[in-house]
């Protein structure tokens, strides 16, 4: 009975006005990979919780801003019985490069976190494709997946080996965005 009555206080704390229920609920966000790329998909997901515990079939609703401030994504999801949420999207070919907004919202709660989408090429991830980009390919290359000084963000085509490919990529995209 008593387990009951835990299980029922989300719904019960629903039923009342703001402020007495929104301070003790909890909307965590958050995506699956910090930078992405152009057509990439991205994961993007989290919990309600009241007071730790689980909040199901609650609507969740998402916007995604671009760096530009223009909403690229809205949409709505029900948490499950965990509490969880989640949201899938792909990239669109001609997406900004930047940082982009993923909001939140559940009836007052709300919560935000941000990704990047980058250039190809931008070995570091620190939103240019410069000499620091041509460094680092320059040293990993002859580097193959698994071996010795092998560093995956520099196999931009992403096929297993750092080569001459991958320098012209990085090249040819020099000073980008
Ligand atoms: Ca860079
Ligand atoms: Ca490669």
């Amino acid at each position: 009975m008593q387990a009951l009555g835990w299980l029922l206080l989300p719904l019960f704390l629903t039923s009342l006005n703001p402020p007495f229920y929104t301070s003790s609920f909890c909307l965590t966000v958050e995506t699956d990979k910090p930078h992405y790329l152009r057509m990439e998909k991205v994961h993007i997901y989290g919990r309600l919780t009241y007071n730790s515990w689980p909040v199901q079939s609650q609507g969740i609703s998402l916007a995604v801003l671009n760096p530009l401030g223009q909403c690229i994504f809205i949409g709505t999801n029900q948490t499950d019985s965990d509490g969880c949420y989640r949201f899938t999207f792909v990239l669109a070919a001609e997406a900004e490069y930047g940082s982009y907004t993923a909001r939140v919202n559940h009836q007052s709660v709300s919560n935000s976190t941000s990704f990047t989408v980058l250039v190809l090429s931008d070995v570091n991830c620190d939103g240019r494709v410069d000499l620091k980009d041509v460094a680092l390919t320059t040293v990993a290359y002859g580097s193959y997946k698994d071996g010795p000084c092998w560093n995956a963000c520099c196999d931009v085509n992403n096929d297993g080996l750092v080569d001459l490919k991958d320098v012209f990529i990085v090249c040819t995209n020099y000073g980008k965005p």
